[in-house]
């Protein structure tokens, strides 16, 4: 065994890619095996790799461990960028569980129906805009500090600056009202690691092609 953690998901961002970027920031190399088709999916399922039959399933230190969040708890835990005590952490929780729930939103929208897409994307950039983005300049402005939490960088700067890209990706303009969130997203685009990450050649993924979605339904729905 390499030592190095193994994401097991499909070749797309979907629920994995937060962790993803968790340990690209983190500095920590990862390998990944790509599920193709159900096949591959049940193979996992069979072998009782899976505790809930699901992915994301990330082998990390001994472990093989799914669920999303709890993957995420862990990594977050293990290279310090989960507060340094409760209530920094109570915080990083809070904003983390907003950018959950918008990124949920942007998630679902690859998978839509045809009928159902242009009224979801009005909802999610609604959310994003009048709900999600304002809270966070909030934050930034209340504390006039570099970073969402404690001075210093956490999960919630990674797991913010993941989503504003992808909402950048759906409208190109969409942080103009919110000057501090630009210049939060520069800074933080600016920290080695993740600079790597955003380098073309990354582990880092494109949203899902169009002609990709059957596969990626055939595989889990
Ligand atoms: N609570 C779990 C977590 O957060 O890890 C949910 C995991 C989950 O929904 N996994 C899906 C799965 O394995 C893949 S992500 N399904 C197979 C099964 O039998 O349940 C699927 C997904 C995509 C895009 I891709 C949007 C929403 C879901």
């Amino acid at each position: 065994m390499s030592g190095k953690p193994k994401l097991h998901y499909f070749n797309g961002r979907g629920r994995m890619e937060q962790i993803r970027w968790l340990l690209a920031a983190a500095g920590v190399e990862f390998e990944e095996s790509f599920l193709e088709k159900k096949d591959d999916l049940t193979k996992l399922q069979k072998d009782g790799s899976l505790l809930f039959q699901q992915v994301p399933m990330v082998e990390i230190d001994g472990m093989k461990m799914v669920q999303t969040r709890a993957i995420a708890n862990y990594i977050a835990t293990k290279y310090n960028l989960y507060g340094k005590d409760l209530k920094e952490r109570a915080l990083i929780d809070m904003y983390v569980e907003g950018i959950f729930d918008l990124n949920e939103l942007f998630m679902n929208y690859e998978i839509q129906p045809a009928d159902k897409k242009e009224q979801h994307f009005a909802n999610m950039m609604d959310k994003a805009t009048n709900r999600y983005f304002p809270a966070f300049e909030k934050v930034l402005k209340d504390h006039g500090q570099d970073f969402l939490v404690g001075n210093q960088l956490s999960r919630a700067d990674v797991q913010l600056l993941d989503i504003i890209l992808m909402a950048e990706e759906f409208k190109p303009g969409i942080l103009a009202k919110f000057p501090l969130l630009q210049s939060f997203k520069t800074r933080i685009c600016n920290i080695p690691t993740i600079k790597k990450f955003l380098q073309p050649g990354s582990q880092r993924k494109p949203p899902t092609p169009e002609e990709d979605i059957p596969k990626v339904m055939e595989i889990f729905f």
